[in-house]
């Protein structure tokens, strides 16, 4: 059942994440997935352990489909990433990831720690991820631990390990929300198929994205988008003033605003 945005908050706060059911049509992810068998099949491996050597990861989604946009500009995730983040948000990142049989877990980690920023810090990431197949322990599901993102010495409580990891299993459909300093990994994938999902990541427009798409989508591209997801993928200002052209805010390069 779809959560409300204050149920969602409310486990967001106590546990670092949540899974949501019911945002999306189901159609979407068949979809996403027959957009993503070419691009899957002619996508090597990666080129290490976090990477995963026997798991597949396609980005620059935006420019590869159509279809990534209803991923990128979901209103009811934007709702929850928006109370989260606050107005001010980009697309940090958007990347197929597909864990193939026989990949180990993926090392834990958060988000956020891409950003040399002092701890606690205000929430600067929210990730998601969108499962094209069911999510289950033995294939791969997110592994998360609960309640790490109130952490105050994060590596000294790993070194005790006095914490629990449990797999996000969610069935096709689901997309699983947290948040960026909440550890987690991708996890072995234990079965002999394959385990998809999309990562749909976003940032406080006053950080560097992690993907940078103003290089990954061409203008052409963008010209063509919906003004709200233009502005997510950068042709924005953050207030007042970052990010201008020239003193004005970009998204009117494209005839908006
Ligand atoms: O594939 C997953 O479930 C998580 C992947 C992840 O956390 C990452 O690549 O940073």
């Amino acid at each position: 059942m779809k959560p409300t945005l204050s149920e969602s908050l409310a486990a967001i706060e106590e546990t670092g994440y949540v899974v949501l059911s019911d945002v999306v049509p189901m159609a979407l992810f068949d979809d996403l997935e027959a957009a993503l068998a070419p691009l899957l099949e002619a996508s090597p491996t990666g080129r290490n352990d976090f990477e995963g050597e026997r798991t597949k990861r396609i980005g620059a989604l935006l420019a590869k489909g159509e279809v990534f946009q209803a991923v990128a500009a979901n209103d009811g995730v934007l709702d929850l990433v928006e109370a989260v983040l606050g107005p001010n948000i980009q697309v940090s990142i958007i990347q197929a990831i597909q864990i193939l049989p026989g990949e180990n877990a993926q090392g834990l980690h958060t988000d956020d720690a891409l950003y040399p920023l002092p701890h606690p810090h205000p929430p600067v990431v929210f990730n998601t991820m969108w499962a094209i197949d069911d999510f289950t322990e033995a294939n791969g599901a997110t592994r998360l631990i609960p309640g790490s993102h109130r952490w105050d010495e994060p590596l000294s409580r790993l070194e005790r390990g006095d914490y629990e990891v449990v797999a996000a299993e969610m069935p096709r459909g689901s997309v699983l929300a947290w948040l960026g300093n909440l550890w987690h990994e991708g996890g072995a994938n234990t079965t002999e198929r394959p385990r998809l999902g999309i990562t749909m990541n976003y940032n406080q427009a006053w950080i560097r994205q992690q993907e940078n798409q103003y290089l990954a989508l061409p203008p052409e591209v963008v010209e063509a988008f919906p003004e709200r997801l233009q502005r997510l993928v950068g042709w924005d200002i953050h207030p007042p003033f970052i990010g201008n052209v020239d003193g004005r805010n970009p998204i009117k390069l494209l005839g908006r605003g």
